[in-house]
Order: structure tokens, then C-alpha cells, then sequence
């Protein structure tokens, strides 16, 4: 008989909650059974809202618990790196949100971790992966059909974030994606980075630098630049346009309904990424249960993860400093293996 991977939420605030909602009503296979937060009554009132669910206080007591299989993690990415290390020693399957962690060193204590424990447990929440239109593109890409991929150049812009989100956030939090689209549209690994900023919207708090312009040089030689406005005020657009020898294609050019009325005509803009990448998320958290249940993993790994973190540690000195900043991993091989050192 097939029994339901049953599943703990860490972390309840925006995504999480989503995410619990979304293993409740739209995925096969999973029973969501616990959640857990710092904001002890707001897990409380979320585990309220559905049958069978038990508020937990404490994530390391969470991922101890018997009664659960595998975890969510979507707690803030300072904590990431203590609750995915309980993951990996009680030996259950994790989806962590990004960033796997706040900085390169701790990101390959993680991969070294799960190395050593002998066998895949993580997968990191890069959804734009399991987007339709972006898993289109990689195909496209990937057939040879336009020949080789020279450059992409990504839009990512959110309407409005809280006041808290500095400029370093921006680069690990949000840019934080396009590292990892761009390493696996490319297949390959980001080697420098540059992130420049104009004169900030007047719309953010004083010094903050919103938006920002990266450029990723790749280690094949190609190229990727990534305009993030956090504060755009406009809506939730994400893009991406790849050049390629014989052609380009762009994604993220919005697929809503096209209205004439009132002598204007148009389509509407999401509010944010919960809406955009709806189905992005659906597929990522169907695709993790059905994979985690089979003891397997799937999509962006915690490589993945460490790699980007890497990035997004020199894209914060090529903030500071406005130069280019050499990216360097340490041996792939060596670290799946559990070993590597800096
Ligand atoms: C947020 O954490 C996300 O992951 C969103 O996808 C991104 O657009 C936003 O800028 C981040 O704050």
C-alpha cells in the first residue's frame, strides 16, 4: 500500500504559509501533518485552519519528530543552515527555500554534510526550474536548434518590499535566482560577477540601492546581464530573453487575458511571485513529494545551492566596490565526496 510522505512546514510567514496551503489542497501523495514557527500563535492559528495538523514549537524538534517524513523549510536563510543540517541527521528528505544559506562556507558545510551521509537529501527551491515557460526555454536551448547560447538578460522586478529589504537582500535574496538560472540555462558556472547600481528610485528607504544591474561571466565565455528593481511599483515581472546564433527567445512576456474596454487594451501584471509562478511552485513541491517518497531528489541540488550562495557572496563585494569579482568553487568532485576545504 502507498502511504502519504508526510510532511512538516518550517517557517509560516508568506511562503510557507502558501506552501502549507498548497500541500493541503493541490498535492497528490503528501499529507501535511506539522508546522512550525518563532511566532509560536501564528503556527498555532495556521495549523487551526487544517485537519490533522499539529503546531510544533521548535524547528529542530519538528525534524525529530517521528511522525514526519520530510520538511519544508521556508524559515528566513539565517536559520537555513542549522534546520537543513537536522534534516540531513535524521536522514529525512528537505525542501529548502533559497538561499540554501547566507554565504559560501556554510552552504558547502551543508553539501559536505549530506556527502558524507551517503545519500541525496536536498533540494533547493529555485522554482523558476519547474516554471513552464522557463523549462520550454532550457529545452529550446538545450536542442542546439538556435545553436550555441551567447547571452541572456533577465528582468526581476517586484512591485514593493518592506522597508527591512537592504541592498545586500536584493542580491542574496532576489538576484539570487538568476544565478541559478543563468548557471542552468548555460549548464555551466558563473566565474565573475559585477553588480552596479545607478542613482537609487527615490521610492526606498535612504541607502538602499534599488535597483541593481549584474553581469555574470560564465565559464564557457558567455555572458548574462540582470536588471533587479525591488521597488518598481509596477508589479511582479519576471523575464528572460537568451541570444543565441541563429535566434533569440524570451519568456515572462505575460500570458493573461487580453482585454479591450473603455478605449484601453491590455492584460493585467501579478501582484507578486506567488501569483507569477503559481504553477512554478506546484510543480516544484509535486515534483520534491513524489521524489522523496521514491528516496531520490530532484531539480536544483544543494550544489546548486552552494554555488550560488558563492555568487551571491562575491556579488556582494561587487556591490560594494563596483568592480568585478572572481567567483571560486571549490573542487566539485572533492566535495561530493565530503571533503572539500577552502
Ligand atoms: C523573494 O524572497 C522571492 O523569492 C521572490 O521570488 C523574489 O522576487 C523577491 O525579490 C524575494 O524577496
Amino acid at each position: 500500500m502507498v502511504t502519504d510522505l508526510r510532511v512538516g512546514v518550517i517557517g509560516v510567514g508568506v511562503m510557507g504559509a502558501d506552501h502549507a496551503e498548497r500541500l493541503v489542497n493541490r498535492i497528490a501523495g503528501a499529507r501535511l501533518v506539522a508546522v512550525s514557527d518563532p511566532d509560536t500563535a501564528r503556527a498555532d492559528r495556521l495549523a487551526a485552519q487544517f485537519d490533522g495538523v499539529r503546531s510544533i514549537a521548535g524547528a529542530v524538534a519538528l525534524v525529530a519528530d517521528a511522525a514526519v517524513d520530510a520538511v519544508l523549510i521556508a524559515s528566513p536563510g539565517l536559520v537555513h543552515e542549522e534546520q537543513v543540517l537536522a534534516c540531513i541527521e535524521h536522514g529525512k528528505h528537505v525542501l529548502c527555500e533559497k538561499p540554501l544559506t547566507m554565504d559560501a562556507e556554510s552552504s558547502l558545510r551543508v553539501v559536505e554534510a549530506e556527502a558524507r551521509a551517503g545519500r541525496p537529501l536536498i533540494q533547493v527551491g529555485f522554482m523558476r526550474r519547474f516554471d513552464p515557460e522557463y523549462a520550454q526555454l532550457k529545452q529550446l536551448l538545450d536542442s542546439g536548434s538556435l545553436g550555441r547560447t551567447l547571452l541572456l538578460h533577465n528582468v526581476h522586478r517586484n512591485k514593493s518590499v518592506p522597508e527591512s529589504f537592504r541592498s545586500e537582500m536584493i542580491v542574496r535574496d532576489s538576484l539570487v535566482h538568476e544565478v541559478d538560472v543563468c548557471r542552468w540555462l548555460f549548464g555551466e558556472e558563473i566565474t565573475e560577477i559585477t553588480v552596479l547600481a545607478p542613482a537609487p528610485t527615490g521610492l526606498v528607504a535612504e541607502g538602499v540601492l534599488d535597483p541593481q544591474l549584474a553581469i555574470f561571466r560564465m565559464a564557457g565565455g558567455g555572458l548574462a546581464t540582470t536588471e533587479v528593481f525591488v521597488n518598481s511599483r509596477v508589479g511582479y515581472e519576471v523575464r528572460c530573453e537568451a541570444v543565441a546564433e541563429q535566434g533569440n527567445a524570451t519568456i515572462g512576456l505575460g500570458e493573461s487575458v487580453f482585454v479591450r474596454s473603455g478605449g484601453r487594451y491590455g492584460g493585467t501584471i501579478p501582484d507578486d511571485f506567488r501569483l507569477r509562478f503559481s504553477r512554478a511552485y506546484d510543480l516544484e513541491v509535486q515534483a520534491w513529494v513524489g521524489a522523496s517518497s521514491r528516496g531520490e531528489v530532484v531539480g536544483p541540488t544543494s550544489w546548486d545551492g552552494y554555488a550560488a550562495s558563492a555568487v551571491c557572496e562575491a556579488g556582494l563585494e561587487a556591490l560594494a566596490t563596483g568592480r568585478p569579482v572572481t567567483v571560486s568553487l571549490v573542487d566539485r568532485s572533492a566535495a561530493l565526496s565530503g571533503v572539500a576545504r577552502r
